[in-house]
C-alpha cells in the first residue's frame, strides 16, 4: 500500500528516500531541493518515522509532505503527522500496555479499568480522518500564531478499541445530567505552573458517544507512544485535539473542562481577538479536500496526460462527491473516487485524468458531503487559523514545460 505513495514522494522530492529510517536523516544529496525540515534528525520518540516524507516544524509538530500521501485511504504510521502540546510521556508507559489504567467517571459505577479489562468489554474498528484543527493555517495571510501547517497535519488511520458507550454500559450507564465527554491526557505536567494552564483535557458533546472509542490499536498494531499509546480516546469526525492521547481519565461531565486548552484554546475567535469560553470550540470537522499529486513542488511536468489525485472527506458526514478544476476554479469536472470506501469518517481518494498543455496551471479540488454541504472557496477568518477548508487556499500551481 505504501509503494505507490512512496514512488510519488520520491518523484516529488527528486531524491531517493532513505531506507529503514531508524537513524537520523542522511546528509542531503546535492540534488535534493532545500525542503524545510529535511535535514533535521527526528526526535527519539518518532525516530522510527520516515523523515523523507515529513516536514519537521519542531520536535512536537511534524507534518506529512503533500506528495507523500493521497493515493491510499490509509496513512502509514511512518508518515502520519505529529502534534504534541506537551512533550510525549516516557516510553515506559508502553512497556506493559495491558497494565495502563484509565479512570472512568460520571457513570453510575465509576471505577478504574486496566487496558486488559477494557479489551474484555467490546471491540470495534473505525477508519477516521485525524486532522489537526490548524491544518491549513499556513494559508492564512494573517499569519496566525501556531504551526503554519499546509495540508499534511492530517491522515486517515484505522483505530481498534472498545466503543465508549459499551464501557459506560458496563459501569451502569452514564450518570444523570451529564452532557459532555471529557478526556484527560496522561502527560507529566511541568512543575511550577498551574496544571489547568497546561493539561491536555478536552470535552466534546455527548452526541460523540455514538462513535467514540477507547482505542489500543492503530492500523492493526499497538498504538505507538507518539500517537497516544497505550490508550487513546478517538472521536470520529472531530478535529485531532479532541482525540486524547495516553488517556488516563475519561469522565462524563455536566460541564466542559475548565482546562485552558478547552476554555480559551481552540476557540473560533474573531480576527484580532483572544479565545474565550463564549466562542465556538473547534470540534466537528467540515467537508474538505485537496490535491496531493501533482503536488506542484517538483520539476516541471511534461505536456500530456496527468493523473490528478487527492483526498476528500466530509468531517462529521460522509463525503459524497468531488470535483476538480484545472483552470483556477472557473470550470469544474467530476473526479472519480478510487479504492475502498472505509466509511463515513474516512477520506476517499479521488482521481481525475486531465491533459495539461505547456504553461502554468492552477489546480484545485472541491468536495461535497452527504448533506449537500459544498467545500467553500474562502476560509472563514479567525484569529487562531483553525478549520481552513477553503478550496482556493489548497490549490497547487503546476508548471508544464
Ligand atoms: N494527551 C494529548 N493528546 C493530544 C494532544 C496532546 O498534546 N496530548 N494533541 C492533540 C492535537 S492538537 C492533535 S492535532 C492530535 C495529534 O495526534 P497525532 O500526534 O497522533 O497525529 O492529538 C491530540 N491529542
Ligand atoms: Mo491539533
Amino acid at each position: 500500500m505504501a509503494g505507490g505513495a512512496a514512488a510519488l514522494a520520491a518523484a516529488g522530492l527528486g531524491a531517493a528516500r532513505t531506507a529503514g529510517a531508524q537513524t537520523a536523516v542522511t546528509p542531503a544529496t546535492p540534488a535534493a531541493p532545500a525542503a524545510p525540515g529535511a535535514a533535521k534528525p527526528l526526535p527519539a520518540y518518532v525516530a522510527w518515522k520516515d523523515p523523507a516524507t515529513l516536514i519537521q516544524h519542531s520536535g512536537t509538530t511534524i507534518e506529512t509532505r503533500r506528495s507523500a500521501f493521497g493515493t491510499s485511504p490509509i496513512t502509514p504510521a511512518e508518515r502520519l503527522y505529529i502534534r504534541n502540546n506537551l512533550p510525549a510521556p516516557d516510553a515506559a508507559i508502553v512497556a506493559d500496555r495491558d497494565a495502563w489504567v484509565v479512570a472512568i467517571e460520571g457513570v453510575k459505577q465509576p471505577r478504574s479499568l486496566s487496558l486488559a479489562e477494557l479489551k474484555g468489554l467490546g471491540v470495534e474498528t473505525v477508519a477516521m480522518v485525524l486532522q489537526c484543527s490548524g491544518n491549513g493555517r499556513g494559508f492564512f495571510p494573517s499569519k496566525p500564531s501556531g504551526t503554519p501547517w499546509g495540508v499534511g497535519a492530517a491522515g486517515c488511520v484505522m483505530w481498534s478499541g472498545v466503543p465508549l458507550r459499551q464501557v459506560a454500559a458496563a459501569l451502569g450507564g452514564v450518570a444523570e445530567g451529564m452532557r459532555f465527554i471529557t478526556g484527560t491526557g496522561g502527560e507529566k505536567l511541568p512543575e511550577g505552573v498551574d496544571p489547568k494552564s497546561v493539561i491536555v483535557e478536552r470535552s466534546v458533546p455527548m452526541a460523540a458517544l455514538a462513535d467514540a472509542l477507547l482505542a489500543w490499536e492503530m492500523n492493526g498494531a499497538p498504538i505507538a507512544l507518539a500517537h497516544g499509546g497505550p490508550l487513546r480516546l478517538v472521536v470520529p469526525g472531530y478535529t485531532g485535539v479532541n482525540s486524547i492521547k495516553y488517556v488516563k481519565r475519561l469522565a462524563f461531565t455536566a460541564q466542559e473542562s475548565d482546562a485552558r486548552i478547552m476554555s480559551h484554546g481552540y476557540r473560533i475567535s474573531p480576527p484580532g481577538a483572544k479565545g474565550d469560553p463564549s466562542q465556538p470550540s473547534v470540534q466537528e470537522m467540515a467537508v474538505k479536500s485537496w490535491i496531493n499529486s501533482p503536488a506542484g513542488d517538483g520539476a516541471p511536468l511534461k505536456p500530456g496526460t496527468v493523473q490528478i489525485a487527492g483526498v476528500a472527506f466530509g468531517g462529521v458526514n460522509a463525503v459524497f462527491a468531488v470535483e476538480v478544476s484545472v483552470d483556477g476554479g472557473s470550470t469544474w469536472l467530476p473526479a472519480r473516487f478510487v479504492g475502498p470506501d472505509l466509511g463515513r469518517y474516512a477520506w476517499r481518494n479521488f482521481v481525475l485524468e486531465a491533459r495539461l498543455s505547456a504553461g502554468s496551471h492552477r489546480l484545485m479540488s472541491r468536495a461535497t458531503d452527504s448533506t449537500g454541504q459544498v467545500q467553500p472557496r474562502d476560509r472563514a477568518e479567525n484569529a487562531g487559523g483553525y478549520n481552513n477548508n477553503s478550496w482556493a487556499d489548497h490549490a497547487v500551481t503546476v508548471v508544464v514545460a
